[in-house]
């Protein structure tokens, strides 16, 4: 069945099915039809004069004007020939029913001069119909006075179906007695009696040269008419005779028509070609034809195919006299075509169906179809939040213009993949596992930064982003969760979030916490630290130690995965001690080398109030690698909150060893200020959500201002993190922020990078 429907669709199977469509029509008569359609123009591409051989004696309206009786006297055809004979006519030939007699006197005549002839003279023979509709059974003879000095030629014409003379015979058999043709008589051509021959219709009947019959009797004709040539004498006045219905050139006399077939003679045997021939040269063309991508490419193509068979047939005819059929190769041609053609129209409304109408850019089920099978690596999804107000404003040009521009900047941060509009106000991509999100997302944040240009505007987008990574469920599910990701966080003022409902899902399906105690042994595991730089003489003062985790098959997994999960499998403590326990020996590497510097270790908070992680803690810091007094503990905001009493005592206790102690994420919890008095602080860190816009924004100004002073009357130092702009660092100057951390002093680096970054002066840009 798929095989079936494949070869359907190949170009072989396309012409397969149109050579069986041709074969059929052939077999039931279509062929025969459009064949007789084509004819007239066929003939008319070839029209030529006849020979000049041939010479025809009119039986018109002016002879019969002239002789005034009928049937005429014998004595004036008696003359005919006597005057034709002695000028020099090559032959004479009657189209002219001799089977009865007329007047003894006439008949007598006209015997004596077929006597002098000397055989050049060619008398008719008339099939006759029998009863049973059998041709040819009978043959009506010249008297026999006339016959012992003349030749014999059959004069029958036999119509096609339609009434339409095609063929001529090239003789009969008559009671076994063959006959040559009138026509194969005058060419001097012989031929398998009772076979047929095309007549040429291409052959101008007026360019045969005629003689009225009375002027010939009269002897009155211009004799250079007839020297040399053959003469056909019959009859042309409408009253008299046969005429027969021609392809091409109407209702013509039978005489006509059988000069006509005379002449085809004299030009050479004319040869049918097969139909198999036909077919194959046109499924040559059928197999080009049936690689046509577009519906005018088809449409082209095919008039263009038929025009050249056409051509191929009408030269090869011109060249060799062998004329093969034109309708199978028409037919075969437009079956292709036809065939060819609703898988087209079906591919055309695949791709209408796949894509948005307003942008042309690939929609949703697009994106279903591209990543149905592709479960490594995660969506974004973009929501445009004042994509209404620029369609209100600026028309639906415009915004489709505007959608396109902002989604080119996406495509940049997507490493040129597609982007896809999954929703009005939605655009999507993917990310590689192996892409660092945030740094992606960071790079989409600054290209977006700047105005986009559509209707010749500039026009900002105000876009928030959610992630969410492609698991097992799917990307259906996924996209779900990236746009929820995407509205919480622009309920949350943040550029973008990633969505963490499948943490549980990552887990499972990998065994991540399994494999975290190999991580840390094997490597996989390692810190990185992002310094700070003391605001009062811009110097690295201080680092935070960030852990990472490479995987082999995941890539860079995100401590926001997977130290929530090393918390709820109780593997958060291996892994503080040993960030705590890299950094201290990192640390040690940096004092040796002369920089007064000190290092913080955030610490999980439910870890404070474990007692076994505080032994643990202590036990290293009395291995002294260096003084207690370099080391900070970043504890977030919730962390005493959970356990007050054990970790308010822990903190305490550190502090009372000389360990910092910094409040994390400042601003995100519920805490006071006056409640965190009871905690032993030294710094707190202002969360980077609130830090990132304070230039920008009167409330989140006002809430860093704040904090600044209080903290400064409580003793303790204030740090800002998420610093990306310098506008933000001159804020922080002006309210007299201690130290400022973020990607605009540095990210978060490996270890020689730092010492590198201590023996060289920090350069932060000039504010624009
Ligand atoms: O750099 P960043 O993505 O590196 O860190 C994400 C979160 O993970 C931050 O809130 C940071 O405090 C936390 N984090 C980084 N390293 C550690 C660590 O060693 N222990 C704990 N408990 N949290 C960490
Ligand atoms: O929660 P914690 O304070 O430990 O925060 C550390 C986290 O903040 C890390 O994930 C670090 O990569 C990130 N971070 C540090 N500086 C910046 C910054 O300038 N911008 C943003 N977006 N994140 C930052
Ligand atoms: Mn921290």
């Amino acid at each position: 069945m798929k095989s079936a429907a494949q070869s359907w669709k190949s170009p072989l199977g396309i012409v397969a099915v149109a050579i069986a469509l041709t074969v059929a029509a052939i077999v039931t008569g279509l062929g025969a039809t459009v064949e007789r359609l084509v004819e007239p123009a066929r003939f008319a591409m070839l029209r030529h004069d006849a020979s000049g051989q041939l010479l025809v004696v009119e039986m018109d309206a002016e002879s019969a004007a002239a002789i005034k009786r009928w049937p005429w006297p014998r004595e004036y055809y008696a003359s005919a020939v006597d005057h034709l004979l002695q000028e020099g006519a090559k032959s004479i030939v009657f189209d002219v029913d001799f089977s009865s007699s007329s007047t003894p006197g006439g008949d007598a005549a006209f015997a004596r001069s077929l006597a002098r002839s000397s055989g050049l003279v060619a008398l008719p023979t008339f099939a006759q119909r029998t009863r049973t509709g059998e041709l040819r059974s009978i043959d009506t003879l010249p008297l026999p006075l006339f016959r012992r000095n003349a030749a014999l030629a059959s004069v029958s014409i036999a119509p096609d179906d339609d009434g339409t003379v095609r063929q001529a015979p090239f003789g009969t058999i008559t009671a076994g007695t063959p006959r040559p043709s009138l026509s194969a008589f005058i060419a001097g051509r012989s031929g398998q009696a009772d076979s047929f021959f095309p007549i040429d219709y291409s052959i101008r009947p007026e360019s045969i040269p005629r003689l009225s019959f009375v002027t010939v009797s009269d002897g009155h004709f211009d004799p250079a008419l007839v020297r040399g040539r053959a003469v056909l004498i019959g009859a042309t006045a409408i009253e008299m005779g046969d005429r027969y219905a021609t392809p091409g050139w109407g209702v013509i006399p039978g005489v006509i028509v059988q000069a006509l077939a005379a002449e085809t003679l004299i030009e050479g045997t004319p040869v049918s070609g097969s139909w198999e021939v036909s077919i194959a040269v046109a499924a040559m063309l059928g197999l080009v034809l049936a690689r046509a991508r577009s519906a005018i490419g088809l449409a082209v193509a095919t008039t263009a195919f038929l025009l050249l068979f056409c051509a191929i047939v009408v030269g090869f005819q011109a060249f060799t006299q062998c004329s093969y059929p034109i309708a199978p190769g028409i037919l075969l041609i437009l079956f292709t075509a036809a065939t060819r053609a609703p898988r087209m129209i079906i591919e055309r409304f695949r791709t209408q169906r796949l894509v948005d109408e307003q942008t042309g850019l690939p929609n949703r089920p697009a994106m279903l179809e591209a990543y149905q099978a592709d479960q490594r690596h995660y969506v974004a999804i973009a929501g445009i939040h004042n994509l209404g107000s620029v369609a209100a404003v600026m028309g639906p040009s415009v915004t489709a213009e505007f959608v396109l521009r902002i989604a080119d900047r996406l495509r940049l941060a997507a490493n040129d993949g597609s982007v896809f509009r999954i929703g009005d106000n939605l655009l999507a991509f993917t990310l590689g596992t192996h892409d660092d999100v945030e740094d992606v997302l960071l790079g989409l944040r600054a290209v977006l930064l700047h105005p986009l240009e559509a209707g010749n505007r500039k026009i900002d987008a105000s876009i928030t982003v959610g992630v969410a990574l492609v698991g097992a469920a799917g990307i259906e599910v996924a996209l779900t969760n990236a746009l929820l990701a995407a509205e919480k966080a622009y309920a949350q003022g943040r550029f973008w979030m990633e969505d963490d409902t499948d943490l549980e899902d990552l887990a499972q399906s990998i065994s991540l916490m399994g494999e975290l105690d190999a991580a840390l042994s094997g490597g996989e595991v390692y810190v990185h630290y992002q310094p700070k730089m003391s605001l009062s003489d811009d110097s690295i003062i201080s680092v935070e130690a960030l852990v990472r985790w490479t995987h082999p098959q995941r890539g860079n997994i995100r401590p926001d995965i997977f130290i929530p999960l090393a918390e709820q499998t109780g593997r958060i403590t291996p892994l503080t001690l040993y960030v705590l326990e890299q950094t201290m020996q990192d640390l040690a590497i940096w004092r040796a080398a002369g920089h007064d510097l000190t290092a913080a270790v955030n610490i999980s908070a439910r870890l404070v109030a474990i007692p076994s992680f505080n032994q643990s803690v202590h036990a290293m810091l009395d291995r002294n690698i260096v003084p207690a007094t370099a080391l900070v503990f970043e504890v977030t905001e919730s962390a005493p909150l959970a356990n007050p009493e054990a970790a308010i005592k822990a903190l305490q206790y550190f502090r009372a060893r000389g360990v910092g102690i910094s409040m994390d994420d400042y601003g995100t919890g519920q805490s006071t200020l006056s409640y965190l008095r009871t905690l032993p602080l030294t710094e707190l860190k202002i969360d980077r959500s609130f830090v990132e816009n304070a230039h920008r924004s009167r409330a989140d100004a006002a809430m860093v201002r704040s904090t600044v002073e209080l903290a400064h009357e409580l003793g303790i130092k204030v740090v800002a993190e998420g610093i990306e702009d310098v506008g933000c660092l001159e804020f922080l100057r002006s309210v007299r922020c201690d130290v400022a951390q973020g990607y605009l002093i540095s990210r978060p680096i490996p270890a020689r990078d730092i010492a590198s970054l201590l023996s060289a002066p920090i350069h932060i840009p000039a504010a624009a």
